[in-house]
C-alpha cells in the first residue's frame, strides 16, 4: 500500500493528539496510503527522544528545520505555539511539504496570509486543525442547514467557555505570552467557534468587540514545562499580555446576527464549545462537553408536540460515526483528530481541496484582527482578508 510519511514538529498537547491520530486512523478508516510516523522534534532534543518513543514515531530530529529538509517525509504536521506556525509553515511549502497546521493559523493576519501564498506557490495541500468540524454532531448540522431544514438563519450564539487559568498562581505559559500566543481565549478558543460559524452560518461582515484580562500577572513557569498543565511555578512573577477572555457582536454577510464568547473564566465550564443556531423553520443547540449530541427544534413538528429533541448522533448513517463503534457507543475529544488526519491523506491521496484550508484560516485570522482592533476603537469594525 502507498505510504504517506508524516514528520512532526511539536510533543505537547496537540503533538500528543495528533500522534494518536496517525496510529489509529488506518484500523477504523479504508485508506488509499497508510500514514507512516517517521519523526517528530520540538522544543527539547531529550523530550522529543521520550515523545517518539511514547507516541510512536520511527525517530526524532534535534531541528525542526531538518526534518522539514528530509526527503523520506511527505507531509509536516505543526502543533508547535502560534508564532512560529509561519516561519515553519513557509519553510514546508518551499520543501513540497503538504502541511497540516493546528490553530490559530498564526498569530497575525499578515502571517496567515504569507503561509497561504506559500502553499499555493508551492502547489501543496493545506489544512488548518479546526477539529470541531469533524464531530459527528456537527457534520450532522452542517447537513441539516445545507438541507434547509433551519430555514432562514436569523442567529448563531457561540460560546467557548473554560476554565482553567482563574486560579492567580496558574503560571504564565506560553498561551498567556502575545510574544508567543498572538492573542489569548480570543485565538486559542474564539478561533474554532468563529471558523464553527463560517462553517455553519458565513462569512462575518462587522462585528464590535470587547477582551478583558483578568490576572494581569502571574508566576513565571519553570523553563521547561509541557503545554497546558504547566508544573510548580517559579517564585519570579511575568506579565499576562493576552485577553483571559473576548466578546463580540457580529452581523454576517447573509444578515444573521451573531454573539460570540470565548473565555478561560467561565468556572465549571472544561471545554464548553458550544453554539445554538436559530432559523425560521427551527433551532440547533450543541455542546462539546456532551459531543455525542444535537438538540433539535422543528417549528414544522405538529403544534402539541413540538420540543427540542436529542440526537444521538452514534448511528452508522451519521458522517464518520459509522466508522468505529455500534450505536451509542459514544465518542470522544481524540477521534475527531482521526477525522482530521483520515481527511486529510484522502485530500492528499485523491488529489482534492482540504477543508478547512489555510484560506479559511486566513478567514478566521481577520475576524481575530477585527476584534482586537475593535476592543482597542470601541468601534463597529469591517471585517478585511
Ligand atoms: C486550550 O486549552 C485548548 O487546548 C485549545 O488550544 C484546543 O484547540 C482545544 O481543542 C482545547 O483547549
Amino acid at each position: 500500500m502507498k505510504e504517506i510519511r508524516i514528520g512532526m514538529i511539536g510533543y505537547s498537547f496537540m503533538g500528543k493528539a495528533h500522534s494518536n491520530a496517525y496510529r489509529q486512523v488506518a484500523a477504523y478508516f479504508d485508506l488509499k496510503a497508510k500514514p507512516v510516523m517517521k519523526a517528530i522534534c520540538g522544543l527539547y532534543e531529550h523530550e522529543a527522544k521520550a515523545a517518539a518513543q511514547k507516541y510512536g514515531w520511527e525517530g526524532y530530529e534535534k531541528r525542526w528545520q531538518d526534518l522539514i529538509a528530509r526527503d523520506d517525509i511527505d507531509v509536516i504536521d505543526i502543533t508547535t505555539p502560534n508564532n512560529v506556525h509561519c516561519v515553519q509553515a513557509i519553510a514546508a511549502a518551499k520543501a513540497g511539504k503538504h502541511i497540516l497546521c493546528e490553530k490559530p493559523l498564526a498569530s497575525t493576519l499578515a502571517e496567515a496570509k504569507a503561509m497561504l501564498a506559500a502553499a499555493q506557490k508551492a502547489k501543496v495541500k493545506h489544512m488548518v486543525g479546526f477539529n470541531y468540524r469533524r464531530v459527528p454532531a456537527l457534520a450532522l448540522a452542517k447537513k441539516m442547514i445545507e438541507k434547509g431544514d433551519l430555514g432562514k438563519i436569523f442567529h448563531i450564539r457561540a460560546v467557548y467557555l473554560q476554565d482553567w487559568i482563574i486560579d492567580p498562581e496558574f503560571p504564565l505559559v506560553w498561551r498567556l505570552v502575545k510574544k508567543e500566543a498572538g492573542s489569548g481565549a480570543l485565538g486559542d478558543l474564539g478561533a474554532h467557534i468563529i471558523d464553527v460559524a463560517h462553517h455553519l452560518v458565513g462569512d462575518i461582515d462587522s462585528l464590535t468587540a470587547t477582551t478583558e484580562t483578568f490576572i494581569k500577572e502571574r508566576p513565571l513557569p519553570p523553563k521547561e514545562y509541557g503545554g497546558l498543565a504547566a508544573k510548580a511555578a517559579s517564585g519570579k512573577k511575568g506579565k499576562v499580555t493576552v485577553d483571559d477572555a473576548a466578546l463580540f457582536l457580529a452581523r454576517f454577510k447573509n444578515g444573521a446576527l451573531g454573539t460570540f464568547e470565548a473565555t478561560r473564566f467561565a468556572a465549571g465550564n472544561k471545554n464548553g464549545n458550544g453554539f445554538e443556531i436559530n432559523g425560521s423553520k427551527g433551532t440547533l443547540k450543541f455542546n462539546f462537553e456532551r459531543m455525542n449530541e444535537l438538540e433539535y427544534y422543528n417549528r414544522e413538528d405538529p403544534a402539541d408536540r413540538q420540543g427540542f429533541r436529542t440526537i444521538l448522533v452514534t448511528e452508522g448513517c451519521h458522517k464518520y460515526a459509522g466508522a468505529w463503534w455500534p450505536p451509542g457507543h459514544i465518542l470522544g475529544y481524540e477521534h475527531t483528530f482521526v477525522h482530521e488526519v483520515y481527511d486529510f491523506i484522502e485530500n492528499i491521496t485523491n488529489n482534492t481541496k482540504p477543508s478547512p484550508d489555510f484560506a479559511d484560516g486566513v478567514k478566521v485570522q481577520a475576524v481575530l484582527d477585527a476584534v482586537e482592533q475593535s476592543a482597542k476603537s470601541k468601534q463597529w469594525v469591517k471585517v478585511k482578508v
